[in-house]
């Protein structure tokens, strides 16, 4: 089991009513300095990788400790953008046999060796200057810092249909798994590396991943925060799931099949 920690109720002595709760601020003792591994997957991203490697070592400064491209070989030469980049912080993982996010993300998140792990997309939709955000919430009390459009200032900021998709989708999956995170498909985390030595995730499938490695912290005790962030379509390049209206639909089927696995199904962490 993960590290347990216990809930307290709130103290509504006089003295304490200014404080805080420590897990809505900043917690400044919580030192991020030279610590955070980013992985980013990637197929087919040429218009959006250079800018989001550099977007992202903008925003994090002297957090950053490395940036771990996992890419499946794209036919476009993603890796090779980044590759070329010769940036001693980013390390290009070119897979020639594998293909697929989830898989390509177990990946990523075994390579780092930083103490605090954060996964997005390349492709700008996820905004690379709110990830110093995401890795500040981060402290004693919370060990994952969800991304979230459902959260204060959270907003999806798609066509109102596609929005709408998502919204009921993520209902239903809340419905299930439970209201300690909302948005179960955000793919957007700043999480401590002992959370991921601990919790595993089928390498199998695309977003679905992220309900799974959700719920199974949430089982092991560990806290979650959600902090709002605005989701907009991708920069540039095509996306992997949203090809057709159907194709849309039949991976809304298949990823709405495994959260009622992951809740009712006899899967279980790997190291239990
Ligand atoms: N390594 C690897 N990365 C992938 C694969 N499929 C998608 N990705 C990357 O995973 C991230 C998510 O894929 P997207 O196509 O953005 O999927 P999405 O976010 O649901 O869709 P849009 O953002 O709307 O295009 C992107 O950074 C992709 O480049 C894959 O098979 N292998
Ligand atoms: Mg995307």
């Amino acid at each position: 089991m993960g590290r347990k920690t216990t809930k307290t109720k709130k103290n509504t002595s006089t003295t304490d009513t200014n404080i805080p709760d420590q897990h809505d601020l900043p917690n400044l003792q919580y030192s991020t300095t030279g610590r955070v591994s980013v992985v980013l997957p990637s197929y087919n991203e040429k218009e959006n990788i250079v800018e989001a490697i550099e977007r992202i070592s903008n925003a994090l400064k002297t957090d950053l400790y490395e940036i771990i491209i996992i890419d499946d070989n794209s036919p476009d030469l993603t890796w090779k953008l980044a590759q070329d980049l010769q940036n001693p912080k980013v390390r290009v993982i070119r897979r020639m046999h594998e293909r697929g996010l989830a898989s390509a993300l177990d990946r990523g998140i075994q390579e780092a060796n930083g103490s605090i792990i954060v996964w997005m997309d390349c492709d700008l939709g996820l905004p690379p200057e709110d990830v110093p955000k995401l890795v500040s919430h981060l402290n004693a009390h919370n060990d994952i810092v969800v991304g979230s459009r459902y959260a204060p200032h959270g907003k999806d900021n798609r066509a109102k249909w596609r929005a709408a998709m998502s919204w009921v989708f993520n209902l239903y999956a809340s419905c299930i798994l439970g209201f300690y995170a909302r948005d179960y498909t955000s793919g957007f985390i700043a999480v401590k590396k002992e959370v991921t030595d601990k919790i595993h995730f089928s390498p199998h499938g695309f977003g679905e991943y992220f309900a799974e490695f959700l719920y199974k912290a949430h089982q092991h005790k560990y806290h979650i925060l959600e902090v709002g962030y605005i989701y907009n379509y991708r920069k540039g390049g095509k996306s992997k799931l949203d090809t057709s209206f159907w194709h849309l639909l039949k991976a809304g089927a298949q990823y709405g099949w495994r959260i009622l696995k992951i809740r009712f199904g006899k899967e279980k962490n790997q190291q239990d």
